[in-house]
């Protein structure tokens, strides 16, 4: 899971690892070599020492090699009862996606922390070819409603990984807290990254409603999420949500706001779910805060992507803002929408000046005003901005919301302990189509795919859990594969890993495995 592109069971005898196998890393490949030791050392007590000193591959039962002719995530594996198991890549990111098969093929027990006993790591014989479909493979993870500790967010890249997902766009900031440390303004996380309660606004457990929530990770926590997702080749990519979304950043830095038409002064980090009519004022005052909170952005994310947000801007404080119509005037903007696209267009000039991208949720397309080469777009509101973005020359990530909003409810009726939005089953997920006949046309500039996890009421990592499996599994197999036969059967199979993962999935419908 995902499936492969093709795999061959040979049947008969496998390859058993034990105390003595050694494991051969071509150089380049030292990080996976690591990480397979880092994962299935403790579980089977398997040391993978490097081969014998001047012993070659040959020497070895576990060989990981670079393989010119493959393209950079792809990869063969095979294993033989007598030659061992040999993964070329053709790059390091395909020999780590080859090692995360190697572990599934090894049964349950591989995804363990602790020791199991007796331990038996046998690799049935087999030959596996296997490519992505897509090169963005993203999960969208919301720290901004309901912050999540680090060590929660590490899991979360584990898990991605395991599923040979890529891409973790952190929704850094929203009108309900900021979450990133920022030097240069250190208000953000002072005020911004708390609320004295939260109003949960469904029916949940009156023990959450009226409760403080906040928390935000220093430059050097996202250091280390950067440094641990690289090691599993995910790239980290940062949102910093602009111009809507912004009031934690308005409750920190009141001159951030339309204060010539509310006391921006009184606002506090809001404490409701759905879209804060405060938006930002703006002004170049604005603009240079916010690059100024860029510059610290860069420095912590290497990511060729930065997503400035751009979703769900009221325009009503800027329709009764005398600076706001002044403003509209001076640049010929036309209207608020046309001021918006100012903004989007002022920072993706400014990313691309330090070479880096701008990412943008498809209200960036509105506004009449065209956006810079190389500006991506996330199709959030169906497939339409992702053809439009498409037509436009941009690249696409596609994730609209009626198929993959992992914040929606799993099944219909009272079971479900997050009951919100459409009904999307494991099912669904799985038969979602990322490039359906309207986007047909464009499928060169469908960058990818991603399932997003909003957090209104995902107040814990173990909530997480819930809402996102087993459908980040269905959801790796559309990001992933090109074949989907067989789900099933091998989501049945698939749930023990998870449950040796510690993972508190929803159960599936009928007898639980
Ligand atoms: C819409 S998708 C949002 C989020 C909410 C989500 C809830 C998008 C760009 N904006 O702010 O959390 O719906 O499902």
């Amino acid at each position: 899971m995902p499936l492969p592109r093709s795999a061959e069971f040979r049947g008969g005898r496998g390859f058993a690892l034990d105390e003595r196998t050694a494991l051969w890393a071509a150089p380049g490949t030292e990080g996976v070599a690591h990480w397979l030791r880092s994962v299935l050392g403790a579980v089977y007590a398997l040391p993978l020492a490097p081969g014998p000193a001047g012993g070659g591959p040959q020497a070895c039962g576990v060989r990981l090699l670079l393989d010119d002719a493959l393209a950079p995530e792809a990869h063969r594996l095979s294993a033989d009862p007598v030659t061992g198991v040999e993964i070329r890549g053709g790059g390091p990111a395909g020999v780590f996606w080859g090692a995360q098969t190697l572990r599934q093929l090894l049964g349950p027990d591989a995804f363990r922390r602790a020791p199991v006993r007796p331990a038996a790591a046998v690799v049935p014989a087999v030959r596996i070819e296997d490519a992505p479909r897509f090169r963005w493979r993203g999960l969208l993870l919301d720290v901004a409603r309901h912050f999540m500790p680090k060590d929660g967010v590490l899991r979360v890249v584990d898990l991605m990984a395991a599923h040979k997902l890529n891409v973790l766009h952190l929704h850094l900031t929203d009108d309900q807290g900021w979450r990133i440390e920022v030097r240069r303004h250190p208000r953000l996380t002072e005020v911004g990254a708390w609320r004295p309660r939260t109003k949960l606004g469904h029916r949940a457990s009156p023990l959450w409603d009226e409760r403080p929530h906040g928390g935000f990770y220093t430059q050097d926590d996202l250091r280390e999420i950067v440094a641990y997702a690289a090691a599993r080749h995910v790239t980290v990519v940062p949102e910093i949500d602009i111009p809507g979304h912004s009031q934690a950043a308005i409750a920190a830095y009141p001159e951030l706001g339309n204060a010539d038409v509310v006391d921006t002064a009184a606002l506090g980090v809001w404490d409701t779910w759905g879209v804060s009519p405060h938006v930002l004022a703006p002004t170049e005052r604005v603009v240079r805060f916010y690059e100024e909170v860029l510059e610290e952005v860069l420095e912590i994310f290497p990511s060729p992507f930065v997503h400035m947000g751009g979703d769900e801007c009221p325009k009503e404080e800027w329709r009764a803002s005398a600076t706001a119509q002044a403003r509209i005037r001076e640049l010929g903007a036309g209207d608020e929408d046309g001021l918006q696209a100012w903004f989007t267009a002022h920072f993706a000039r400014w990313l691309a000046g330090r070479g880096r991208r701008m990412a943008g949720w498809d209200e960036v397309l509105d506004g009449g005003r065209p956006l810079p080469a190389g500006t991506v777009v996330s199709s959030w509101r169906g497939y339409e901005g992702g053809v439009a973005a498409a037509r436009a020359g941009h690249e696409v990530v596609v994730c609209p919301e009626q198929h993959v909003y992992l914040d929606h409810r799993q099944a219909a009726g009272d079971g479900e302990p997050v009951p919100l939005g459409f009904v999307r089953t494991v099912e669904d997920v799985h038969g979602f189509e990322p490039v359906p006949a309207e986007l047909d046309a464009h499928r060169d500039r469908v960058l990818g795919v991603q399932a997003n996890l909003w957090t209104e009421v995902v107040e814990d990592a173990r909530r997480a859990d819930y809402q996102l499996f087993p459908r980040l599994a269905a959801f790796a197999e559309v990001a992933w594969s090109t074949g989907r036969q067989d789900f099933p059967a091998r989501l049945r199979a698939h749930l023990p890993r998870l449950g040796a993962l510690g993972v508190e999935y929803r159960p599936p419908a009928g007898p639980h495995p």
